[in-house]
């Protein structure tokens, strides 16, 4: 064969090992886009410092390094997607007939749930405080007679799964699973109970302080959602992944984690759900983080660990979102003519 040749070929094999090999150990990755940290790799223990049954058994797994949002996807950013896309959200849209054939027309219209206190000195019925309200949207987080005067830098609320997805699809993007949300929570201190440590402190998020659901003592400054990055960031430069609003994962919830596969970057997977069992037989997405209705003397569901589950096709007043990436590759340095030269020539 012609020296030429061999060259090229020798060329094209370099090339394209390059292109197919993960980055050489100790390469620094580009830089996340921006608004986006870089949640570094590494191992940890899912599920450490659980204190509810579903956040159990902990399992060790491994993450790849990605980049994640540094705050929740706020109202002004959810904004800017309705305007470029004209998009309406699930709670904008009438509900329908195929999903909901027991409702009248009149009971049809388009809303969503929003969070209001019971009180009284008598038993409280479980889930009693979500009301659906007719209007309520992400533009009304509350029903028609609110709006987002004052909250363009506040969590957006009132996204179903779907909306969320939507957003990621034109922002770029996805929701992170469930295994990469709670590593990057801990922000590199693993095994520990909170975001900071193992000592409660009120005053690193939005929480509720008090006795839920009656009475809020708003120590922390925040009755509703906060503008997002108001408390102090975690290990990873990562705002509010402890309270203000739940955020949607792309996991199927079960109780626990035994669905997790072992390896790296676990997920698990539509085949793997078995559901609620407060909700049998539909298959609900994981939330996490807690929000501003979690409170110490009812759920303390803020910790990493803790796991919510909820229908896709449901909002509220107290869940939104942030979007994951993974890292952009790394330029190749050099030029073709610098790689060429380098090989060895043969014949
Ligand atoms: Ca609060």
């Amino acid at each position: 064969m012609p020296r030429f040749h061999l060259r090229f070929l020798g060329t094209f094999l370099l090339v394209g090992l390059l292109l197919l090999a993960p980055p050489p150990a100790g390469a620094i990755p580009s830089d996340c886009p921006e608004g986006m940290a870089l949640v570094p790799g590494g191992s940890y223990r899912i599920g450490a410092g659980a204190q509810l049954p579903e956040e159990q058994p902990g399992r060790s797994l491994r993450i790849s390094s990605f980049c994640l949002d540094r705050t929740e996807v706020s109202n002004d950013r959810f904004a800017a997607f309705v305007a470029a896309t004209g998009y309406v959200t699930v709670a904008e849209r009438p509900l329908s007939v195929d999903q909901f054939p027991e409702l009248k027309a009149s009971e049809r219209a388009p809303g969503s749930l929003v969070f209001q206190p019971v009180g009284g000195s008598g038993p409280i019925e479980e889930l009693s405080w979500w009301h659906w309200v007719p209007g309520a949207d992400w533009r009304h987080p509350e029903g028609p007679g609110s709006d987002l005067a004052g909250r363009g830098q506040h969590p957006v609320v009132q996204v179903a799964y779907e909306d969320a997805e939507a957003f990621a699809r034109w922002a770029g993007g996805s929701l992170p699973s469930e295994a990469q949300w709670e590593f990057a929570a801990r922000g590199g201190l693993n095994n520990r109970i909170f975001a900071w440590g193992n000592t409660w402190n009120p005053r690193r998020a939005n929480t509720w302080q008090g006795p839920f659901p009656s009475s809020n003592s708003t120590e922390d400054g925040y009755g509703g959602t906060a503008p997002v990055g108001s408390f102090p960031a975690n290990g990873y430069g990562l705002f509010d992944m402890t309270g203000n609003v739940w955020e949607w994962t792309q996991d199927w919830y079960a109780v626990g984690h035994e669905p997790l596969a072992d390896g790296s970057d676990p997920m698990v997977s539509s085949d793997a759900a078995t559901g609620d069992p407060r909700d049998p037989g539909v298959a609900k997405h994981v939330i996490k983080g807690g929000s501003f209705l979690c409170s110490e003397t009812y759920c303390s569901r803020y910790r990493p660990a803790a796991r919510e589950a909820q229908s896709p096709d449901t909002g509220t007043s107290h869940i939104g979102f942030r979007l994951a990436a993974p890292i952009p590759a790394p330029a190749v340095t050099g030029t073709l003519a610098t790689l060429t030269n380098a090989l060895p020539v043969r014949g």
